[in-house]
């Protein structure tokens, strides 16, 4: 979409962002649709773009939302990287030729652009969204841990002042509510949900919101563990991977979990680099490392399930 490939390897402001959607929905009309899905507290809109590369019938697709958590910048920066990918390498390599053959893609580059926003002009290290709470100062919801799925249980807060608050009630939040009525309403053609945060390296698979195996856990399991074998093999970097309650902690009412729930058995949560040393403060300079290897965990993935 943008000559220079230099745009995908700096972080972007709000706008930058939505000006790239516009463009990348204008630049392939055939193939790139900008789906309004919703809107924030602060009434912006929540554009996906849906990347559908032919016209065969009934074919599968994969959601990937970037940016639940304001204060993680590589993840809106996967998001943007990614889509130029898959357009720039059609007919061009084989293995996205082929996915992108079979699969449709839903990407949703910022789910929390309130608290983006924000990041950007007021505190770097805000996480929630923004929307005031009743009875107090503190403002904001974590997105992730508002979904249905053992709502503020362990793991989450009732506080409105933490970090890790619930909210008043599951899907309280515009953002959370826009994302699970869109799942709801194509579950039938959605087969893989991806949420991508950072930092820690890890490669997460149901559950974090309770110590129970997935039904399907040595299946998500082996596609996990082949994604961080074949990062490590090709970019010398370790990836953690397993069910998050046993790799981080439990979190209840994550976006992975409410879909997994919902009937979308390939459901995960990437944390991107790195493993603590710039944290959330990743340097530009890391992104295009990053973005390949989320990528490369990506296509193993989608593969993986075109498999079945
Ligand atoms: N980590 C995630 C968090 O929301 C997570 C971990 C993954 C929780 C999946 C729930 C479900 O705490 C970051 N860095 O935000
Ligand atoms: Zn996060």
């Amino acid at each position: 979409p943008r000559s220079g490939s230099t745009f995908y390897y700096r972080y972007h402001t709000l706008e930058d962002i939505y000006d790239w959607i516009n463009r990348t929905a204008n630049d392939y009309p055939d193939k790139v649709k900008a789906i309004l899905v919703g809107s924030s507290y602060e009434k912006r809109p929540l554009y996906a773009l849906k990347l559908s590369l032919n016209n065969r019938p009934n074919k599968k697709a994969m959601w990937i939302d970037c940016g639940i958590h304001a204060r993680e910048w590589i993840s809106p920066a996967f998001c943007l990287f990614f889509v130029h990918y898959l357009l720039s390498f059609y007919n061009v390599n084989t293995e996205i030729t082929q996915i992108l053959d079979n699969m449709d893609f839903y990407v949703l580059p910022v789910m929390n652009p309130d608290g983006y926003k924000y990041t950007w002009t007021n505190s770097r290290m805000w996480r929630k969204n923004r929307s005031p709470q009743n009875g107090t100062s503190c403002i904001g919801v974590d997105l992730n841990r508002n979904f249905d799925a053992n709502w503020c249980t362990t793991g989450a807060s009732p506080d409105p002042c933490n970090e890790i608050y619930c909210g008043p009630f599951p899907e309280s939040e515009p953002e959370s509510q826009a994302v699970a009525n869109f799942l709801r309403s194509h579950k039938e053609s959605i087969q893989i949900y991806l949420s991508i945060h950072s930092y820690s390296q890890m490669l997460i698979i149901p559950f974090s919101c309770t110590t129970d195996e997935a039904e399907n856990h040595s299946e998500l399991y082996e596609m996990v563990k082949t994604a961080a074998d074949q990062i490590r093999r090709y970019y010398r970097n370790t990836y953690t991977y397993g069910a998050g309650a046993q790799i981080i902690y439990l979190a209840p009412g994550g976006s992975d979990d409410w879909a997994y729930n919902l009937g979308i058995k390939y459901s995960f949560t990437f944390e991107l680099q790195d493993r603590g040393r710039y944290g959330f403060l990743l340097p530009p300079s890391h992104i295009q490392g990053a973005c390949n290897e989320a990528l490369l965990a990506v296509k193993t993935i989608a593969m993986k399930v075109m498999e079945k």
